[in-house]
């Protein structure tokens, strides 16, 4: 049988066919699907999401300053060449003369107002976008501030049309009811009828917890994990984990002038220099130190106070010394791993289905907007598009898996556990039943159909309600789907 992205991408011809007047859009669908999996950043004003995604890109590309590029929704894509454009209201494009200043790229987006634009497209030779395309939002502030709109419109939340983004990494700094309402909005809105394993939440800025002690990432990891526990946010993301960005953003961007300037730190006498890492203002006393006033207010953007502790320690104790060295301490302490392990283990073996789906969905819009000028076209396609849908077993797991992962459907944990493995996207036969690999077709036909059996008396049980009824109903069926292709 063909993946679920096969039949979108097969939709996608039938549908030029049934509403012609619409190739270009079907076009601009099809080539999507086709394409890296489009994640997006969200998160509130200053959340720290620009600084993220450098970190994941292992380059300074996404403006962190208060310049009109973090009001505009900017795509951030790989390419063969270096180039950066602008996709203006009217529909046109315009070149973005750019240029890297001390490694970070400025756009200059001379006499373009930054309303004028739908968005910025960089494209940017990278072997970490090959598979995603990280797309930077404005922060959402207040429902009627204008630069939230922009990202509320591209999130297409509180919209009857879908998202531009497939999946999404929203980042808090500590859980504020304003954040739940946001997650909640994007995940209701993004796609028709579902409830999608399409987000996972990152607690920001973790190094600033705790007036940035050295034990910040520690208690950062554990909120998270309150967090993570959390009915509410379980019900929206499956997923939190805790990450300082700018420890990852600085430690796979440390220049060699950064680290001499290090240096020369921590061999200031430990009284001075345990004072001068009490607060920002002590760091920059003019006196405390040889280094410039303007290179330690450097250092403090680059690492913040938690990060000069945490490399000035490590210098001191001579565990590390060299930038390379230095790097390293950063990286580890930074949770770039965690959410890296998070994307790859979550988000991309879903890539597929997840981009199906908004295929789906904008196939679905291109549907309604037919409505008005060919309505048998329009009824024609919705049917297309429902057929498909419901064809496509791998969209029913991805729901069951998120009602199970969210606590929708409370099951015992042997039956979670199982549901996780059944789901597994792109996993063996073998691998889903939880038996052997090397096992024979007809130990896999036993043991698919014990599972069938199993689910069917589970959801004749009375007592459930139909969210649970629903989650035993597609067990089964990918049990049954197990059992016809063990031959
Ligand atoms: N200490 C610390 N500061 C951070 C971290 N991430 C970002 N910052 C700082 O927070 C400020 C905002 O960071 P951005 O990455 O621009 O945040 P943003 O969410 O993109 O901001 P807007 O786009 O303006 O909403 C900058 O001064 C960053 O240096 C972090 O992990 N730790
Ligand atoms: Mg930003």
């Amino acid at each position: 049988m063909s993946t679920a992205l096969e039949q979108a991408l097969d939709l996608c011809d039938r549908a030029v066919s049934l509403a012609p007047s619409r190739a270009t859009e079907i076009g601009v669908v099809r080539q999507r699907a086709q394409g890296p999996l489009r994640v997006a950043l969200a998160g509130r004003v200053k959340a720290g999401k620009s600084t993220l995604l450098n970190a994941l890109v292992g380059e300074r590309l996404a403006a962190t300053d208060a310049g009109e590029c973090t009001r505009i929704v900017t795509w951030f894509q790989d390419g063969s060449g270096y180039d950066v454009q602008a996709l203006l209201s009217d529909g046109s494009r315009v070149a973005i003369p750019f240029r890297r200043v001390d490694g970070a790229l400025q756009l200059q987006l001379d006499g373009l107002d930054a309303d004028q634009v739908t968005r910025l497209e960089v494209t940017w030779p990278s072997a970490r976008l090959r598979s995603i395309t990280l797309i930077d939002t404005p922060g959402l502030a207040s429902l009627d501030d204008r630069n939230s709109l922009r990202t509320r419109e591209f999130l297409a939340m509180g919209e009857d049309r879908p998202a531009d983004a497939d999946a999404v990494i929203y980042l808090m700094r500590h859980l504020h009811r304003a954040d739940a309402e946001f997650l909640g909005a994007f995940l209701d809105r993004s796609v028709s009828a579902s409830s999608p394993v399409n987000a996972v939440a990152v607690l920001a800025r973790a190094d600033e917890i705790g007036a940035c002690r050295l034990d910040a990432m520690t208690s950062a990891a554990r909120i998270a994990s309150r967090y993570q526990a959390d009915p509410v946010l379980r019900s929206l993301c499956t997923h939190v984990t805790a990450m300082a960005g700018l420890l990852a953003e600085t430690g796979l961007t440390l220049r060699e002038d950064e680290a001499n300037a290090l240096r020369t730190l921590a061999q200031t006498p430990s009284a001075e220099l345990d004072a001068m890492l009490l607060s920002v203002d002590a760091f920059c006393e003019p006196a405390s130190s040889e280094l410039t006033v303007e290179m330690r207010r450097a250092l403090l953007e680059r690492l913040g106070l938690y990060g000069l502790r945490l490399v000035v320690q490590e210098l001191v104790a001579a565990r590390a010394g060299t930038a390379t060295e230095l790097s390293r301490v950063l990286l580890a302490a930074s949770g770039l791993d965690a959410l890296r392990a998070l994307i790859d283990g979550h988000f991309l073996p879903r890539a597929q289905t997840l981009k199906a789906r908004s295929a789906l969905a904008a196939l679905r819009d291109v549907a309604r907007s037919l409505a008005a000028d060919d309505p048998a076209g329009a009824r024609a396609l919705d049917a297309e598009i429902e057929r498909v849908e419901a064809a496509i077993p791998d969209f029913a797991e991805l729901r069951t898996t998120h009602l199970v992962l969210s606590g929708a459907v409370i099951l015992s944990a042997a039956e979670t556990a199982e549901v996780e493995l059944a789901c597994t996207p792109g996993a063996t036969d073998s691998t889903r039943l939880g038996i052997d690999e090397g096992s024979t077709a007809e130990v896999r036909r036993q043991a698919a159909l014990l599972a069938v059996g199993r689910w069917r008396t589970r959801a004749s049980d009375p007592l459930n309600d139909s969210a649970t009824n629903e989650v035993c109903e597609t067990m089964a069926r990918t049990f049954e789907g197990i059992y016809a292709a063990a031959v």
